[in-house]
């Protein structure tokens, strides 16, 4: 960190913890640091960074204190300090938050933000900022009755998803709301905004003596918007409440505003129904690349930010975390967690019931329509580790081997499993453990107990979850019709790269698995190694990454001339990266793609087409075995 250059902050308000990446200019992360709810804060009993059910809550409830995410702030500020964080250098700062969870300030919050004093903490000052004490976490399930009213009002789970991108889940947003209006009404009127844990954190950053009563609470990101149930994403074209401004026309969608606030429903007027709700939601920040407004001065006065310090939008943890691997078209991110998560880029809107579709979070207006689609597996490595340890001796080296010894080979006793252990997503509510073989290929697939050899369970699962997540890439790369109708072409290989990131992926067997079935190369984001020689493995916190990178873009943003053009995120990140790797002197390495980009498994030659074979097939045994269950 040397010299007086300009630095960007990344946050990341995570389920367990709050999160902050240091970048340069150029992208590198420079130091990292994070505030753990549970270990640094443990005045609050949370247990995972949620508190434990109380005997009055709903089956299902799972929230956190929304004073223990205010304190994490203070006490991340005071590690910067303590860390010696030259935070007077940083020029542009954007937040990540998990989605979906909400935030309420009270009628007091905008005059509480504007009349801090830099002599205390925020802890001592904003707690009456809040008509709830606490947030609800995306964990939380307690919003049954709410989901069935929200796909009721728009004629079905499918409709719903062609309207807000996703079914209705309990976690969303709208169904939270519709909760806390329903069972805490005065409260609810006593709600100046709503916010999601994005917009709270970059609420936060803009606070202090001073500052604009008027804009003292942030508006909604439009990605992060999409994880309400609330956002009308339908192109204008299908969408007769659109007004003529675009091709895409999204905003609240009244229908569901007006059950959300109770209008429908016959609630109290003075509840003030949709158009309070629309008010209480405040704007939707179309452009995650224009500032929404400069460090408060309780920053600059207690801790030394600088006052030129612009703040962008925050986004939802997920959308930041697509935002670190800046994805060309074709290329998708696998994150191989305790669930299996998948996330592709598109042009299109594709909607599913199955999936969840997002604006790109960082997208110029003026450009065309741009997206990912989210889908999220339970039976993820938790699933994987039931097979190791159930059949391969609790061992990794084991359930490697076995699935070397065992993968799918042309002219073989053919094998696939399913696994669902617990109710699965996707397909959604799938559950039980279903074996087929097949002993010939013009052969039928018969039902099994179990295979004739314990380690054919780990060649079974791991090739099932790839043809899956292959299967549903495929989808989405092909567009709505095919989604829609399930006529999806599986001849086609749906990707051309995929980055693998997440516990598993540092197994090799698994990433070799991966390019195998979806003939395509498997990356892994690299940066310059400190001593200069070659690169090393990016091991930081992707969310916050992404967050600070959208600073920096939005921020080079801000320096160019009238005359300039405005580079797309993308654009501006892929070529940053290559000035770096040419700097370092690492530009054009055999194992390089492109700027901070490294191969880490190739799919082995003949392999591709072992699957390509097979996964119309199995895409019938899948629903075959949705119907055994
Ligand atoms: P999360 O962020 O969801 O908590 P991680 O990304 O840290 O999870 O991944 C944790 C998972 O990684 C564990 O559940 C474990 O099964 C899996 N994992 C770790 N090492 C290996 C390995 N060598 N092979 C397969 N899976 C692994
Ligand atoms: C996504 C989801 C989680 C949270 C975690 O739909 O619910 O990934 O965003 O923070």
């Amino acid at each position: 960190m040397n010299g007086a250059s300009p630095l960007f902050l990344g946050l990341d308000a995570s389920t367990q913890a709050l999160k902050a990446s240091l970048l340069d200019a150029d992208l590198n992360v420079l130091s990292e640091l994070e505030v753990r709810f549970d270990r640094d804060l443990p005045h609050y009993n949370t247990s995972g960074g949620v508190s434990a059910p109380t005997s009055g809550d709903d089956q299902g409830t799972v929230v956190a204190p929304v004073m223990m995410y205010v304190e994490s702030i203070d006490l991340l500020a005071e590690r910067m300090r303590s860390a010696s964080w030259p935070v007077s250098r940083i020029r542009a700062v954007s937040a990540a938050g998990q989605q979906h969870a909400s935030v309420y300030f009270s009628r007091a919050a905008p005059r509480i933000f504007t009349t801090l004093s830099s002599q205390k903490s925020l802890t001592e000052q904003v707690e009456q900022a809040f008509s709830r004490k606490v947030v609800p976490n995306w964990q939380d399930s307690s919003t049954v009755e709410a989901c069935k009213a929200y796909e009721k009002a728009v004629g079905g789970a499918d409709e719903l998803a062609k309207v807000t991108g996703s079914k209705a889940h309990t976690r969303f947003t709208g169904p939270q709301i519709y909760k806390f209006r329903t069972q805490q009404p005065e409260a609810y009127k006593d709600t100046e905004r709503i916010g999601l844990v994005s917009s709270f954190i970059t609420t936060m950053l803009c606070v202090g003596e001073g500052e604009d009563e008027r804009t003292a609470i942030k508006g909604i990101d439009e990605s992060d918007a999409c994880g309400m149930n609330l956002l009308d994403m339908r192109p204008s074209s299908s969408n007769p409440n659109a007004e003529a401004r675009g091709k895409l026309e999204p905003g609240w969608n009244q229908t569901l505003l007006a059950l959300t606030s109770g209008e429908s429903e016959g609630a109290d007027s003075s509840l003030g129904g949709a158009s309070e709700l629309e008010r209480k939601l405040g704007v939707i920040y179309r452009d995650a690349g224009a500032p929404v407004g400069k460090i408060g001065s309780w920053w600059t006065q207690k801790y030394g930010f600088s006052p030129d310090c612009q703040v962008f939008p925050g986004t939802g943890d997920n959308p930041a975390t697509f935002l670190a691997f800046s994805l060309a078209e074709r290329q998708a991110i696998i994150s191989l967690g305790t669930s299996d998560t998948v996330m592709v880029p598109t042009h299109q809107y594709v909607p599913d019931p199955d999936f969840h579709a997002f604006f790109h979070p960082a997208k110029l207006p003026s450009s065309g329509d741009a997206f990912f689609n989210m889908l999220v597996y339970k039976s993820g490595s938790l699933a994987r580790e039931w097979i190791r340890d159930q059949y391969c001796s609790s061992n990794w080296d084991t359930f490697n081997a076995d699935v070397d010894k065992h993968k799918l080979e042309r002219g073989k006793e053919q094998r696939t499993g399913f696994y669902w252990l617990r109710p699965e997503i996707i397909p959604s509510g799938a559950s039980g453990i279903h074996r087929y073989t097949k002993q010939a290929a013009e052969g039928e697939w018969q039902k099994v107990q179990d295979f004739s050899e314990p380690g054919m369970n780990a060649s079974s699962i791991l090739e099932t979850q790839m043809l899956n997540y292959r299967y549903r890439s495929s989808s989405i790369v092909a567009g709505p019709a095919a989604s829609s109708s399930s006529t999806v072409d599986t001849s086609k290989l749906p990707l051309e790269a995929i980055y693998a990131v997440g516990g598993a992926s540092s197994n090799p067997t698994i990433t070799q698995t991966m390019a195998d079935v979806f003939g395509c190369d498997i990356v892994k984001p690299v940066q310059p190694a400190e001593d200069g020689k070659g690169w090393t493995p990016a091991n930081y916190n992707f969310c916050s990454v992404g967050a600070a990178y959208k600073a920096v873009w939005g921020w080079s943003r801000l320096q160019l001339t009238a005359s300039e053009k405005v580079p797309e995120f993308d654009e501006f990140v892929h070529a940053t990266k290559s000035k770096q790797a040419k700097r370092a002197g690492l530009a054009g390495a055999a194992d390089e793609v492109e700027g901070g980009v490294q191969v880490i498994c190739r799919p082995e030659e003949g392999r591709t087409q072992v699957y390509t074979d097979v996964i119309g097939e199995w895409k019938q045994l899948e629903e075959r075995a949705q119907k055994e269950q």
